[in-house]
């Protein structure tokens, strides 16, 4: 969270956090084709390889007030693979709310128990106690055959208690939901943060 106080601004960061083709691009631009063209910029890809898999992407929009400041929020995407460790942790630093994007194929549960674990030491890495950072799971690609069912598939990421919706970012489906979600958390936390503030 950063506050500019001439502006009255305050930027807020979330993160779509998984591994890699679980559907993490896919839902951003689903969110930024259904955002307000008035109120959002440009989806930015950053490309690092050939590879699609591998950019990371961004786009900022604006929704409402906090405590009389208008809340700019800065979506990013981070790349899955694991040479990008440190792309990642830029990405993650100063973050305020991650959504969990899990890939839900039998076949890929190796990846998202990994990508868990990469998560919760990257946030220990930056100083954060990973419990503290407001977190929802989007468990993707429901349309597909072999899928996990989702109670097991958040005990095997060890996120039982965690809010989570099934999505088919393909089509749009569960995305705003997460979003809505997240965004909720992260204002909430917001509020309580400027409450305490002396600004
Ligand atoms: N069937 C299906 N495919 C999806 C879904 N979401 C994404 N995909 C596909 O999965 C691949 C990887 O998606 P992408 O968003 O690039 O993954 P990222 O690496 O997490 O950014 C692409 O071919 C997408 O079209 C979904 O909900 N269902
Ligand atoms: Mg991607």
């Amino acid at each position: 969270m950063f506050i500019n106080w001439k502006l009255r601004e305050i930027n807020l960061k979330i993160v779509y956090y998984g591994p890699s083709l679980s559907g993490k691009t896919t839902s951003l631009q689903y969110i930024h084709s259904r955002t307000n063209p008035e109120r959002r910029g440009e989806l930015i890809s950053l490309k690092t390889r050939e590879d699609r898999t591998l950019y990371f992407d961004y786009m900022q929009f604006q929704m409402g007030t906090i405590n009389g400041l208008k809340p700019r929020f800065n979506i990013y995407t981070v790349p899955g693979q694991v040479y990008y460790r440190g792309t990642r942790k830029l990405v993650l630093k100063g973050v305020d709310g991650l959504v969990f994007v899990a890939d839900s194929q039998i076949r890929r549960l190796q990846e998202n128990v990994e990508a868990i674990r990469d998560l919760n030491q990257d946030l220990r890495d930056l100083g954060y106690v990973p419990s503290e950072v407001p977190l929802i799971l989007q468990c993707n690609k429901r349309d597909l055959p072999d899928i996990m069912p989702v109670h097991s598939l958040k005990e095997y990421l060890g996120l039982n208690g965690i809010q989570t919706f099934e999505s088919v970012a393909l089509e749009g489906i569960g995305v705003l939901d997460g979003l809505k979600s997240i965004v909720s958390s992260v204002v909430t936390k917001a509020r309580g943060n400027i409450n305490q503030s002396p600004g």
